[in-house]
């Protein structure tokens, strides 16, 4: 069943600063969306659960994008479990309870890839959730995101609330975060190798060994599937949201070499963390329900460089994200 969502319908996307956010923000108001709620961390903080209801009842939005949280890459996550576990279970506790309270017609909730057992069975299948011990790198994380699934299915169930939770995998894009020690592999490679180029610099590091797999979507075909997702999807299981196509981190990081610095050398440092040997999505389920991604990683990577190189004062400004997918 297609769901009608109205042009001027009151929309708020939780999170609306991150990658995610600023993503799908883009892809609605290109849509023709007119009244998108928006606010700053300062001006709400989404872990207080007295200030959401407030908010919500002052705003009474309709539909829900909530993709804020915590994130970062494995070094963050493994030294800020407390954070990760805390910020994420009260973010998804205070906004899924208030559009209870206040009425939203739609939710769409958004975790990651990382839910899965650490031994789960490749490619990953919805039916993996729960099924065996977690990646120890991004335990408190994964444990607040199935949290957060879990939620919108019992309020589904108890209350009858059209809530529903999608999987994405690992995501990179335009407004990424850059920060070398809170990152994902690909903003950080991509800092790496252009900064190496400026200063004349022929090794770049990478972390780990460079054998373990990642499965790249691009930040703008994930935004065109939550959007997709709230008008076409309304059932209690998430969805996984993938390329169902995997490269090792070797491979992306000659990629990345390839766009960015083809004379960069490449030096393992396996001190690093790998974390999950393998982590490709099983897209069936969403293929069924009809999204297919567009954006190939070469070019994709292609375009996040191009961003970065125009927004470099401000990318690297930036720093550290918190509380904004
Ligand atoms: O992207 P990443 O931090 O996240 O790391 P995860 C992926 C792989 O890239 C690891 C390697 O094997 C890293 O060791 N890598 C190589 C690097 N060079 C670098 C580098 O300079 N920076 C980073 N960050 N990695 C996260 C989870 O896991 O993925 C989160 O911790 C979340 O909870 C997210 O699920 C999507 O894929 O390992």
């Amino acid at each position: 069943m297609t769901e009608d969502i109205p042009l001027d319908a009151r929309i708020f996307v939780a999170g609306h600063r991150g990658l995610v956010g600023s993503s799908i923000v883009r892809r609605l108001e290109k849509e023709g969306f007119t009244n998108l709620q928006l606010v700053t961390r300062d001006q709400l903080d989404l872990r207080d659960q007295a200030a959401v209801n407030y908010w919500f009842k002052a705003n009474r939005p309709e539909y829900v994008f909530l993709v804020a949280g915590t994130v970062g890459g494995i070094l963050d996550n493994s030294t800020y479990p407390a954070e990760y576990i805390y910020d994420n279970l009260m973010i998804h506790a205070t906004v899924v309870h208030a559009s209870y309270c206040f009425e939203v017609k739609k939710l769409l909730y958004l975790g990651s890839s990382c839910i899965y057992p650490r031994e789960a069975t490749q490619p990953m299948t919805e039916d993996e959730l729960l099924s065996g011990l977690l990646e120890p790198t991004n335990e408190a994380y994964a444990i607040a995101k199935i949290s957060g699934i879990k939620l919108c299915a019992a309020y589904r169930s108890q209350h009858g609330c059209d809530f529903i939770s999608a999987m994405p995998t690992n995501l990179y894009g335009p407004g990424d975060n850059f920060d070398l020690m809170s990152s994902h592999v690909l903003p950080a490679l991509i800092r790496k190798f252009h900064e190496a180029k400026l200063k004349g610099e022929s090794d770049v590091v990478v972390w780990g060994t460079g054998k373990v797999s990642r499965e790249f979507m691009h930040v703008d075909d994930l935004s065109d599937c939550c959007l997709f997702l709230m008008r076409n999807y309304s059932d209690t299981p998430h969805i996984n949201v993938g390329t169902g196509e995997d490269i090792t981190i070797r491979e992306v990081a000659e990629m990345v070499r390839d766009v960015a610095y083809p004379d960069g050398h490449i030096v393992f440092d396996s001190s690093k963390p790998d974390g999950m040997a393998r982590k490709l999505l099983d897209v069936q389920r969403l293929h069924d329900v009809g999204w297919r991604h567009r954006i190939d990683l070469r070019k994709g990577l292609e375009d996040s460089y191009t961003w970065f190189v125009e927004h470099y004062d401000e990318a690297i400004a930036r720093g550290r994200t918190r509380n904004d997918s």
